[in-house]
């Protein structure tokens, strides 16, 4: 049975004026209808767009059978489905925020198999049904930290990838996972140079086995749109946001750390571990605090927490580590 646990953040970080509650949120339609009535408009600038976005509280059209999940982070305002949908990372398909939106449409999601290689007892391929049927599918709210400043509340959909992983049979000399995402020449027209393609990510064996990890297929209870990643991508909350491949194609257990696309781009200022941690400044821009998607532009930016707020449950992954010198 699941036990719905309290969010160790939310009872301790997060103060309780940020914490909205379901009939205000609903509410803030009405009041933001008015607001944009009383020329409040003008002052929001294009941001308004990210106001006004719709709220889903509900999964009235859900196409995914979900269960709730003891891990979810609940008490923060979740990001808008608009939101969470039109303003992305997705660099094969473009590298303004707007492109993977409107070029992602052509990303041929079924049949869609993942490979599963290197050191494992018997390398194999699963397809994307076999995948959504694995494991019942969890409702996982999660924060979400990009690298860049912004942050985003996201009802992601999925479950642990250890669930997988454990199908997988990997060998006791597998210590790293290794995530390569689809490229092909459908995307080769948007995807800037200068990077090393397929996008690669990677995770160490026991972050990845960390309950926390999730293999995502869905968000806001439908299936993932394409330019989240559809039809199947990693999420790592407590990491920078580019540790989530999306849209993969294959995992690779191999003995040695993996190379990935944006330490291979620029190693001083992307790490292979890339936890958040407000500490460790990017060297071009401080990580203290963050910009949450969405919220009006006289919202005060937020402090970014420590392991994005999942330090409960995963700080003892890197006890020991210098965290200044493993970013
Ligand atoms: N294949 C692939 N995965 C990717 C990226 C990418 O460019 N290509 N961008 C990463 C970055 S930088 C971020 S912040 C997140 C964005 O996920 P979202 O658009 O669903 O919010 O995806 C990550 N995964
Ligand atoms: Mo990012």
């Amino acid at each position: 049975m699941l036990i719905r646990k309290p969010d160790p953040v939310s009872g301790s970080n997060i103060p309780s004026s940020e914490i909205t509650p379901k009939e205000k949120w609903l509410n803030r339609r009405t009041f933001i209808a008015a607001a944009a009535a009383s020329g409040a408009v003008a002052l929001a600038g294009n941001r308004l767009s990210e106001i006004l976005a719709p709220s889903r509280t509900v999964h009235a059209n859900a196409k995914l059978q979900t269960v709730p999940s003891p891990l979810t982070t609940t008490g923060e305002q979740l990001t808008s489905l608009q939101n969470i949908t039109h303003y992305n990372n997705f660099y094969e398909f473009g590298t303004d925020k707007s492109d993977p939106s409107a070029n992602a449409g052509g990303l041929p999601t079924r049949p869609w198999n993942v490979k599963i290689s290197g050191l494992v007892k018997a390398p194999k391929v699963i397809d994307i049904d076999t995948i959504l049927k694995l494991h019942p599918l969890e409702d996982r709210t999660y924060r979400f930290r990009c690298v860049e400043g912004w942050s985003m509340v996201v009802p992601w959909v999925g479950y642990s990838l250890s669930e997988l992983i454990k199908t997988c049979d990997p060998l006791p000399s597998a210590k790293y996972v290794q995530f390569l995402s689809y490229w092909d020449r459908h995307v080769e027209k948007w995807a800037p140079g200068g990077y090393n393609w397929p996008y690669s990510e990677g995770l160490r064996m026991d972050e990845a086995m960390n309950p926390l990890t999730l293999l995502t297929v869905g968000l806001y209870g439908d299936v993932l749109p394409n330019q989240d990643g559809a039809p199947v991508r990693i999420i790592v909350p407590w990491k920078y946001g580019f540790k989530s491949a999306k849209s993969i194609v294959q995992i690779k257990f191999t003995d040695k750390q993996p190379s990935t696309t944006w330490n291979d781009a620029a190693p001083n200022e992307y790490g292979f571990y890339s936890n958040v941690n407000p500490n460790v400044d990017h060297p071009r821009w401080s990580q203290a605090t963050e910009r949450r998607i969405g919220l009006p532009f006289y919202a005060p930016r937020k402090q970014t927490l420590m392991f994005n707020g999942y330090g409960d449950q995963v700080a003892s992954l890197y006890n020991g580590m210098n965290l200044k010198k493993y970013y």
